[in-house]
């Protein structure tokens, strides 16, 4: 089994970025996260995942994002990037290898309107992991 480390409240900070990379900061299952992780592997960079704990945030972490939220990229030079769709670009424009995001105005444009229309779908996903009723996921629980 692989156990990943936490990072919570009074954790001591993990230390600079290592040489080469790139650290994501990260929840093991937020699929905003998960959007820089495919990019950060889809592209072949050298990265560090550090997981933060959501409920209980290390000062370091807010200091590093006042909003607190998961993805958040830190470079090597201490420049932080959040927001999963920036980051996602970011990444794109910084690494030029295997270019993933169009580069026609028209083509940005139609890959936007995609992440706009499939962004309807993100809430669905916490409505069925926080679930709880009685093991069963109801047509409701998705609907409502
Ligand atoms: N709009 C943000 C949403 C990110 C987000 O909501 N991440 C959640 C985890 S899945 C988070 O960090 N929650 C912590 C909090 O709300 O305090 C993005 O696309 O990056």
């Amino acid at each position: 089994m692989v156990t990943e480390k936490c990072f919570a409240k009074g954790s001591a900070a993990p230390g600079p970025v290592p040489k080469g990379h790139i650290r994501l900061y990260s929840m093991r299952f937020c699929p905003f996260a998960q959007r820089t992780r495919l990019v950060l592997i889809a592209k072949g960079i050298k990265h560090d995942t550090v997981n933060i704990h959501l409920k209980e945030k290390p000062d370091w972490f807010l200091e590093l994002n006042p909003l607190g939220l998961v993805p958040t990229l830190e470079t090597e030079a201490g420049e932080v990037v959040y927001e999963s769709t920036i980051t996602c670009d970011y990444l794109d424009e910084v690494y030029p290898q295997n270019k993933l995001l169009p580069q026609t105005p028209l083509e940005k444009a139609k890959q936007k309107m995609m992440l706009e229309h499939f962004s309807k779908v993100t809430p669905y996903f916490y409505k069925i992991t926080m679930a709880k009723t009685n093991g069963r996921i109801s047509l409701d629980l998705l609907l409502n």
